[in-house]
């Protein structure tokens, strides 16, 4: 069982590739923690006065967490490109446009909770490029299905530092010890439970999702008796979802009508989490992983969690 970070990115078929990768996440993650925790003295809270490409208003930590997490990357030297949803486009790093892996990632996941002190995430991906090394990184690079992801997960930013991966050989949790500051695994082997006593969703939405998905959680409550929890940063309800089981949903709905949670950052890294982690994870009718971007900020509907929970409510 790997002890740190270090030996859990040796695992897998590109571990020499990986470990620097997923040290880089490790770095970036401990110095957005450190910005997140002063960012109140540095009038760092609230919006940055400009909107991302989703049209949301960035938070002036989602900027600061997108360029320190780009400068982990690059530092590397194993990443020749990075999609980021708060950039527009492809971000190519210029010094390294022969290297093999690009990283797709979601910097700062759920910043409305942080004017409210509430849990926040990063959440990542890493794929191997498909275009020649000679070439320039190219967005087709970014457009790959789940099942070529080679690593994925997520830091979590509560009451410790987190951060959760999987290198496609089972999932492991590891710990900021601020004794030794450095990750140290805290949660071998996170297998989630077959069924879980939670569900998780946005419910105010209920009476503008799609495809019937109202009248399948009132029939799923009632069959099940399932508790409800939602924090509203995605990386806090699917670690939940994961030690806990239950379900997490976000239905498309009549404004959102593909699905507001993004594909390439959200989407398909957590579901290959869930997967790894013995759970399911779809779209409506089709596994998460399965499905083959078309954009790099395209947008789908989820549903992650337990087997018996996800199949009770998708039937
Ligand atoms: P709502 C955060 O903005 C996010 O992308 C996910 O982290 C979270 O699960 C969802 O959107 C929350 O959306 O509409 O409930 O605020």
């Amino acid at each position: 069982m790997p002890s740190t970070m270090n030996n859990i990115a040796k695992q897998g078929d590109h571990g020499s590739a990986m470990m620097p990768v997923i040290q880089g996440v490790g770095r970036a993650a401990i110095e957005i923690a450190a910005v997140l925790r002063g960012a109140v003295f540095r009038g760092a809270l609230g919006g940055a006065g400009s909107e991302n490409i989703q049209g949301e208003q960035q938070q002036v930590l989602d900027v600061l967490s997108d360029e320190i997490f780009l400068e982990e990357m690059r530092s590397t030297g194993f990443i020749c490109a990075v999609g980021s949803e708060e950039q527009e486009e492809l971000l190519v790093i210029e010094e390294y446009t022969d290297a093999d892996y690009l990283v797709l990632v979601d910097p700062l996941d759920g910043s409305s909770n942080l004017d409210v002190d509430g849990p926040v995430g990063t959440i990542f991906s890493i794929v191997k490029r498909k275009t020649a090394n000679s070439e320039r990184p190219h967005v087709s690079d970014t457009l790959q299905s789940g099942r070529e992801v080679i690593a994925a997960g997520y830091v979590l930013y509560g009451p410790s530092l987190m951060l959760v991966c999987s290198v496609g050989e089972g999932v492991h949790g590891y710990t900021f010890n601020p004794a030794n500051a450095r990750f140290e695994l805290s949660h071998p082997d996170m297998r989630i439970p077959e069924m879980g006593g939670y569900y998780s969703v946005n419910e105010s939405n209920k009476k503008k999702w799609a495809d019937g998905m109202g009248d399948k959680l009132i029939a799923m409550k009632e069959e099940t008796g399932l508790g409800m929890r939602y924090v509203g940063a995605m990386v806090a309800d699917m670690h939940r979802t994961i030690l806990k089981g239950g379900v997490f949903l976000y239905p498309a709905d009549d404004k959102n009508t593909t699905g507001k949670l993004r594909l390439l950052y959200e989407a398909i890294p957590m579901a290959f989490v869930m997967e790894q982690a013995g759970g399911k994870a779809m779209s409506k009718d089709i596994a998460i992983l399965d499905i083959q971007p078309e954009a790099l900020h395209q947008r789908v509907p989820v549903y992650l969690g337990s087997n018996t929970n996800v199949d009770a409510l998708l039937g």
